[in-house]
């Protein structure tokens, strides 16, 4: 069972991280896991009509790439601002136990840094730019997810799921906003979920050509990491309840049969949810703030016998 974790956590790594290698996965020791990404401040779509914005980014995605390790590995981070790029910009990861002012400091435009953090604690954590304004670089689009898997792998406590989500919320900010009034929260514009309006919600957008999906009666195991620069996110499985919910996604966390959860900015919990195993039924996942839910904020979880086996397995935790 346990080599099945480590085959599959490997499987899952290789397949979701685009600059990573893997070191030797042995039975006592922990592995060194590499993670490049570069800074690029580019255009992106920022809703299903494929609108986009000039947003700053971690490989040219929002979120950036998913980086996912188990507790105890050495992260060894690499990050390379483009010399393209207009801004200094930086690395911290929440997962990282290191010096604010050495590992997380600005990196000019043409730049690389390199530092290593070993993933002491196992959860769900953000990263993020910590550049000034540090309001406008996480808005824009700079952060990203790390899940650290537990040393000790499933247990009763933290059973395996059948599929597993990632979901990161974010602001939008209207074009050409201040970094003064993007602090205050004066132009929000509209929510979004893995860097689109309404990303996975064909009822509110008919743009929108992806859902979430499962079968019925398996567990959807949903890592959720809240972006937002201000706002706490007020998450519910609309239809449903959470199972199980661990706050910061570590395993001793554990609460049973909530409705809705706060999460707070730069926050992340791991949140269990199991459809009825006698019908096809559809869960609306949302910022039950209703300026969030009807700015962007509603993810649909769509649970039939015809569930794409991909999704929400192999690595495929981010539907882009
Ligand atoms: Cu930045």
């Amino acid at each position: 069972m346990k080599s099945d974790y480590r085959l599959r956590k490997a499987i899952t790594a290789l397949t979701a991280i685009a600059s990573l290698t893997l070191g030797l996965l042995s039975s006592s020791h922990a592995a060194e896991v590499t993670v490049a990404m570069t800074v690029k401040e580019v255009n992106v779509a920022i809703n299903n009509a494929g609108e986009t914005r000039n947003m700053w980014t971690y490989d040219g995605t929002i979120p950036g790439p998913l980086v996912r390790v188990r507790q105890g590995d050495v992260v060894k981070f690499s990050m390379h601002n483009d010399a393209a790029n207009g801004n200094s910009h930086s690395m911290d990861f929440h997962a990282a136990r290191v010096d604010v002012l050495d590992e997380f400091s600005d990196v000019s435009p043409g730049d690389s840094k390199h530092y290593e953090f070993r993933a002491d604690y196992p959860g769900v954590f953000i990263y993020h730019c910590g550049s000034e304004s540090m309001a406008e670089h996480i808005s824009r689009g700079m952060y990203g997810v790390i899940i650290v898997d537990p040393a000790e792998g499933y247990s009763d406590a933290y059973p395996e799921p059948d599929r597993e989500y990632v979901l990161v919320q974010g602001d939008l900010f209207e074009e050409g906003s201040s970094a003064h009034d993007i602090t205050a929260g004066n132009t929000w514009e509209a929510a979004l979920i893995n860097g689109k309006v309404f990303h996975y919600d064909p009822v509110h957008d008919p743009n929108a050509s992806l859902a979430l999906e499962a079968k019925p009666g398996e567990r959807v195991r949903i890592f959720f990491v809240n972006a937002s620069i201000n706002d706490t996110a007020a998450l519910h499985p609309i239809a449903g309840i959470w199972d199980r919910v661990w706050d910061n996604g570590n395993p001793k966390n554990i609460s049973h049969g909530l409705q809705t959860v706060n999460v707070a900015p730069a926050h992340g919990m791991v949140l269990d949810l199991i459809p009825p195993a006698d019908r096809p039924t559809n869960n609306a996942i949302v910022d039950h703030r209703m300026k969030a839910a009807m700015g962007g904020a509603i993810t649909v979880l769509m649970n039939h016998e015809d569930a794409d086996p991909e999704k929400g397995r192999n690595g495929n935790l981010i539907l882009r």
